[in-house]
């Protein structure tokens, strides 16, 4: 059975979960205790030296790391990876686009408000986030006011790659207000079959703020 190393919380760990729960695949979730440093064990760091989640193992011992990369081997030969090559270059630009345009900015600043004190030097960071991040959602409204999914008729890898860290967008201080063709977007991704929300963090961010503050 195909083994995922997640966060619930994470992200580019919901990714999969989503996709996991929409194929109806069978496969076993094991929550990595990362606030305690699990990824940072030998036993993990032999498995993913990167030493971050999501990792995927299969029975036979093969290992596989970044999210993107592991959504594209779950869904191979399911109608979520488009079978033309040109509809799956497509794929593949939003979900690099994803991890270069989007993810660090937005992704981080929401780590950054909610995992770090608010005395955090990392704060000032958050200006330069945001404005970043903006530029992405941006890019990504215009793209959906002509197609209701990131590869034209179909939902589809592009769109679980983009979904979760867009949709937590708020947690980093980004207003969606202003992306009405995001916000459909956003809408029509929730009302496919077998969608699962990400679970809410805030136990966990509490308890990290406040064992950051303590270690401090
Ligand atoms: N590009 C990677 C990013 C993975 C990543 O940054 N994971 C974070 C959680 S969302 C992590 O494991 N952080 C722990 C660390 O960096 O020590 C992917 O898409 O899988």
């Amino acid at each position: 059975m195909t083994t995922i190393h997640g966060v619930s919380w994470s992200g580019n760990c919901h990714k999969l979960k989503l996709l996991l729960e929409q194929l109806g695949t069978p496969h076993r979730w094991v929550e990595v205790d990362l606030l305690g440093g699990a990824t940072r064990s030998p036993e993990y760091l032999a498995k993913n030296p990167n030493g971050k989640v999501p990792m995927l193992e299969l029975d036979d011992g093969r290992v596989l790391v970044e999210s993107n990369a592991i959504v594209c081997w779950l869904a191979d030969g399911t109608p979520y990876l488009p079978a033309d090559p040109w509809q799956r270059a497509q794929a593949l630009s939003w979900m690099f686009f994803e991890q270069y345009s989007h993810e660090p900015y937005i992704a981080v600043a929401r780590f950054i408000c909610g995992w770090t004190p608010p005395d955090s030097p990392r704060r000032a960071d958050l200006q330069r986030l945001r404005e970043r991040g903006h530029q992405a959602l941006a890019v990504m409204d215009r793209h959906l006011a002509s197609t209701p999914w990131f590869t034209g008729p179909d939902y589809g890898v592009a769109d679980i790659a983009l979904y979760p860290y867009t949709a937590a967008a708020g947690d980093g201080g980004f207003a969606l207000s202003g992306y009405p063709a995001l916000l459909d977007w956003l809408a029509r991704v929730r009302a496919t079959p077998g969608f699962v929300a990400m679970p809410e963090a805030t136990g966990q961010a509490r308890e990290w703020i406040a064992q950051s503050t303590r270690a401090g």
